[in-house]
């Protein structure tokens, strides 16, 4: 959209609209999925994208707004990497009267007029349904279970809200412990790295809750140069799906998985293109996502997408 000509009915530029996109990164199997998902749906929306990378730096999504802005993009949407800090930056696409949408992750701005709508999963959930496998998988465990727990990008809506919900769950009964809980950044390689860690300072591991598949097949190369098999001496739960963290599953390194779909573009193109029309939207669009036990995973792997 060249905008500046609205009114004219039945022109070449009809329902065409310019997008400009700030990815988190390409941080894990999920992102590019995401983000695969994102660039074949505004092609086939027939939406003009202009897409960036942020490489997990909040500095660099501002930088990319900014930029859309000065574009006179027709509309904004972003994954935030971390939850705060983003009002200026709103405010500017505000008063600059691009529509904003918030996908995949959320932003903790008090004045929710700042962006159109919010499509994407309940992490709180996630971390409730991970929580709620583990409390049914050791119901008749007498001991202590040690958990030890792979977090997302600090200050990320995910991390946030996976450690809360899961927090929440196994809370109720004083056996499940935490003994560890750190940081991998979402990453394979920072998931191997803080697991080995842990398995340094912690003799005893019953559990890893990481909060993405990434950092939990990380973790399951650390264990296993630890001298440990994954999915005996210590079950891993794990949070999206995607098809490596699946085939671990079916391969029975992983014990269960709690579904986090990054399919998210088709429903961002139409939200899009009805902000842009001024249309209402709804403020909240959740993701439909499911859970898999080793079997489920058997099942659904040959036709998993991502
Ligand atoms: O779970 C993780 C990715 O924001 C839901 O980000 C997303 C998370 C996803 O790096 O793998």
């Amino acid at each position: 959209g060249c905008g500046g000509d609205g009114g004219s009915g039945g022109s070449a530029d009809d329902g065409k609209i310019t997008m400009g996109f700030s990815q988190v990164g390409a941080e894990s199997g999920w992102r590019t999925a995401n983000t695969k998902s994102v660039q074949d749906s505004a092609k086939s929306a027939g939406v003009d994208l202009k897409f960036s990378d942020a490489q997990q730096k909040q500095e660099n999504q501002i930088k990319a707004i900014r930029s859309y802005i000065q574009q006179k993009v027709d509309v904004i949407a972003f994954s935030p990497v971390v939850e705060s800090g983003w009002d200026t930056v709103l405010k500017e696409a505000q008063s600059a009267k691009i529509p904003v949408i918030l996908t995949d992750r959320a932003v903790d701005s008090a004045d929710t007029s700042l962006y159109k709508t919010f499509l994407g999963s309940d992490f709180v959930e996630e971390g409730r349904k991970a929580g709620t496998w583990l409390t049914e998988a050791f119901k008749d465990s007498k001991d202590p279970v040690n958990i030890v727990e792979l977090q997302g990008t600090t200050g990320s809506a995910p991390a946030n809200d996976r450690k809360a919900g899961f927090a929440e769950v196994i809370g109720a009964d004083p056996k499940f412990k935490v003994i560890a809980s750190q940081t991998g950044d979402f990453t394979r390689a920072k998931g191997k790295e803080v697991m080995e860690a842990f398995l340094k300072a912690n003799p005893d591991i019953d559990v890893l809750y990481a909060h993405n598949d990434d950092m939990g097949l990380g973790a399951i190369e650390a264990i296993e140069g630890a001298g440990k098999v994954p999915g005996k001496d210590i079950k891993i739960i794990t949070i999206d799906a995607v098809k490596d963290g699946m085939q671990a599953l079916a391969d029975g390194k992983i014990s269960y998985i709690v579904e986090c779909s990054p399919l998210l573009g088709p429903q961002l193109m139409d939200l899009a293109k009805k902000a842009v029309k001024g249309e209402q939207i709804p403020a909240r669009v959740v993701t439909e996502e499911t859970t898999f036990t080793q079997e489920q995973a058997k099942e659904a792997l040959p036709s998993r997408q991502y």
